[in-house]
């Protein structure tokens, strides 16, 4: 179709570039990590949403090259961050099919000069259904060099707890579905109050993404959620806007 054609231009013609948005600490509200947040600026159309072109990128072989294009651009931005800061990049689950993701992700980093453990890759429950034991063999490898992971979007899927103890997940990101929803549907917080315990007991780090309302950051503090990210704190932005915000930081 036209818009894969002009995917497959977009890479080479510079139209994809890296947006991030801040995971703050919800007690002191510090930057903790920036997650990469890839953007299409079409020609044309403008400004093209990821839920339309990942996907995209997924059908036509291109995801690869997309995820290679991400973790060297975000990494090299994050070697201007403070050492404490670390960097979220998500990770297709098709990734982790063609056997390149570990080659990708040490090649970012060691071309940014990145220590390992200030990166964290976030990866959906699809890829507990990816057949075979490779996405887990894949998932510990990555361990083994102290890269964080983090499961995304927690709640959405189908994947049965079982399955999560099988993958050495360093992070539970709760979905912002349940967040929008916690004010108005008491099966909302159930389902917070108990990934926060599920976390807790398994110890991962929670995180609550979503949040744009300071009562709903106070009642996921207030729940034991140590870590946040929404509007509410900032919206993916530019890295030099970024740098700002870090500036203003105390
Ligand atoms: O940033 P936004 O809310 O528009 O993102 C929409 C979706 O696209 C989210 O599910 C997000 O995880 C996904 N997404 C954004 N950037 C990337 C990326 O670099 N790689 C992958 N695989 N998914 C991304
Ligand atoms: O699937 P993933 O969690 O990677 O998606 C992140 C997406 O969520 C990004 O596209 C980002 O724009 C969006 N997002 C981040 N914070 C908020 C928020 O507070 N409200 C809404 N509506 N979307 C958010
Ligand atoms: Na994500
Ligand atoms: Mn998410």
């Amino acid at each position: 179709t036209r818009l894969e054609n002009d995917f497959r231009d977009a890479l080479k013609l510079g139209q994809l570039y890296v947006h991030y948005q801040p995971l703050v600490d919800l007690t002191s509200g510090a930057v903790e990590c920036f997650e990469a947040l890839l953007r299409w600026h079409h020609p044309v159309r403008g400004s093209v949403s990821p839920d339309v072109f990942i996907p995209l990128a997924e059908e036509i072989g291109l995801i690869d090259a997309v995820g290679r294009f991400v973790l060297h651009t975000a990494c090299r931005e994050a070697q201007n961050w403070p050492e404490h800061i670390k960097l979220a990049v998500n990770v297709s689950p098709l990734q982790f099919r063609n056997g390149n993701l570990i080659s990708t992700v040490i090649n970012a980093l060691t071309s940014a000069n990145l220590p390992p453990e200030r990166l964290e890759l976030e990866i959906t429950e699809a890829v507990l259904m990816e057949k075979g034991p490779r996405p887990s063999a894949i998932i510990r490898n990555l361990r083994t060099f102290g890269i964080g992971i983090a499961l995304d979007d927690f709640g959405t899927g189908f994947s049965s707890l079982s399955y999560l103890l099988n993958y050495p997940f360093t992070k539970i990101k709760i979905d912002k579905s349940f967040i929008f929803d916690l004010e108005r549907e008491s099966n909302s917080r159930a389902v917070i109050r108990a990934v926060i315990g599920l976390a807790r007991n398994l110890g991962l780090t929670v995180t609550a993404e979503g949040i744009e309302r300071e009562a709903v950051r106070d009642y996921l503090r207030d729940e034991g959620c140590l870590q946040g990210q929404g509007y509410l704190f900032g919206r993916p932005s530019p890295a030099s806007e970024m740098q700002r915000y870090l500036s203003c930081d105390v």
